[in-house]
């Protein structure tokens, strides 16, 4: 429990209809009584009140709920009062309430008393502030899952059973004369196996994780001409880039939001690819084109159905995008308007025209099955650059672990790979957690929360 009784709004800062100011700490209900003029407080009702100045004059009518500890968000003491969304009301009430004995609280702080008094864990705090930034129904399922606790169930199972076995070889090496086993190897060895695939499947999804959270980049490629911006435009419905038909119209990469079946998108319109470009200012646009290509979760390439075949079309994406690993590809056959019949192009090419909007509907149902294929709709994703590294050092130290039996080397250099591996995952609730990290995730909340 800490000592001291933090204030701060933990609403919006503009002009609303409510704005509310909470107080967390020993001191809440007796700060907040020393402008309250209502009835006496009692624990979670609603009362109706005014909030007074020293000098005796009405500041707000307020309402004031009290929590009181153990059983609040903070598990401390503590006062909400929901005033009029008034930006001098506010700063008022949280001037008198400092004045009153109150400290201003710092980003994150009432949910860093939440978890150092273990109402949340530390991945629940995380996904607190996950779900305060959601945008979209994918990114606030992912936090969501996590709030829930369903997030490391499984992952915080094993670490128990590691403990388990650990305390099993440290009981075997205080008895380091007798040459005992208390701890069954070979179930060592298969309880590491699962963890380890476990541990792998969840670092496979962290690419994924991240697009969600963070929105899903997906770039608009293909030579220049081929009506590239024009079908961003479309997506968007909004005359976002410039159309001309002058090929190496764009040459900086044009980067919008689109919701779409739930999912936010990093719609990125790019410089046409050519070999031979015109001049240095589209060269460089083609440089980021490719930059934009490598960090890509999914690429639309579009061709001019009007001016080359499906076969000169693939011919030339191989050459422009060259031979090493891309992210999954989606064929658009543009300026379907100017054909007077379609060709028997493959099921996997989307015939569309972007300028007359036509074939727009089919674009996105594909774009939205190849994102479920790639497991973006899955409940339990990575999505934190922090448990990427904690699992990246559980997996390493239960390799060094399974090494280690495989071998049968020493209880002790065991005992030493368990604990590391024990303590990365705790890291990620929250078990084991050094203080700078603490100040590094609270810092990313809003202050208030
Ligand atoms: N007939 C027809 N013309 C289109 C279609 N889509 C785009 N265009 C035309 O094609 C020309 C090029 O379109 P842009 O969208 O600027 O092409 P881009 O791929 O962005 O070209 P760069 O930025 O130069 O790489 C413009 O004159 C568009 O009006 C379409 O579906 N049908
Ligand atoms: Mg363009």
């Amino acid at each position: 429990m800490t000592d001291d009784t933090i204030v701060a709004v933990a609403t919006a800062w503009a002009p609303a209809a409510i704005g509310v100011v909470r107080l967390s700490g020993p001191e809440a209900l007796t700060i907040a009584r020393r402008y309250w003029q209502g009835p006496a407080p009692r624990p979670r009702r609603v009362h109706v009140g005014h909030i007074l100045e020293p000098s005796g004059q009405l500041l707000d009518q307020a309402l004031l709920v009290y929590f009181p500890a153990p059983h609040s968000y903070t598990g401390e003491e503590v006062v909400e009062l929901s005033c009029h969304g008034s930006l001098y009301v506010l700063r008022r009430v949280v001037e008198l309430l400092v004045e009153g004995g109150a400290r201003l609280a710092r980003p994150g702080e009432f949910t860093l008393r939440a978890y150092l008094n273990r109402k949340l864990s530390l991945d629940q705090a995380e996904a607190v502030a996950d779900l305060i930034q959601a945008q979209s129904a994918a990114a606030h399922r992912l936090a969501i899952s996590q709030l829930k606790g369903a997030y490391f169930e499984k992952i915080r199972a094993f670490r128990q059973k590691l403990v388990e076995f650990l305390a099993l070889l440290e009981l075997e090496l205080d008895f380091s004369e007798e040459d005992v086993e208390f701890a069954s190897r070979s179930q060592l060895q298969s309880l590491l196996g699962e963890l380890k695939g476990e541990i792998e499947r969840l670092l496979a999804s962290y690419r994924a994780g991240q697009a969600v959270r963070q929105g899903i980049p997906l770039a608009i490629v293909g030579r220049p001409n081929a009506g590239k911006s024009t079908l961003l435009n479309a997506l968007l419905a909004e005359e976002r880039a410039i159309v001309s038909d002058i090929p190496g119209t764009t040459r900086d990469t044009v980067e919008e939001r689109l919701f779409l079946g739930g999912y936010e998108l990093r719609l990125i319109d790019t410089a046409g690819l050519r070999a031979d470009p015109a001049d240095p200012i589209e060269a460089e646009g083609i440089r980021r084109t490719r930059e934009k290509i490598a960090q890509a979760f999914l690429i639309l390439y579009v061709f001019d159905a009007a001016a080359e075949t499906w076969e000169e079309a693939q011919q030339h994406a191989h050459t422009l995008l060259g031979t090493g690993p891309l992210p999954p590809l989606l064929w658009v056959a543009n300026k379907v308007d100017r054909l007077a019949e379609l060709p028997p192009w493959p099921k996997e090419v989307i015939p569309l025209s972007a300028r007359e909007k036509v074939g727009l509907d089919k674009l996105q149902q594909a774009i939205l099955d190849l994102l479920e294929k790639a497991g973006l709709g899955q409940e339990v994703l990575l999505s934190h650059a922090r448990h990427y590294e904690s699992f990246v050092r559980a997996r390493s130290a239960i390799e060094g672990a399974l090494a280690l039996l495989e071998r049968g080397g020493g209880t002790e250099l065991l005992a030493e790979e368990l604990r590391a591996a024990q303590n990365a995952i705790g890291e990620i609730t929250g078990e084991i957690t050094p203080d700078e990290i603490l100040g590094h995730i609270f810092s990313r909340f809003c202050i208030g929360k």
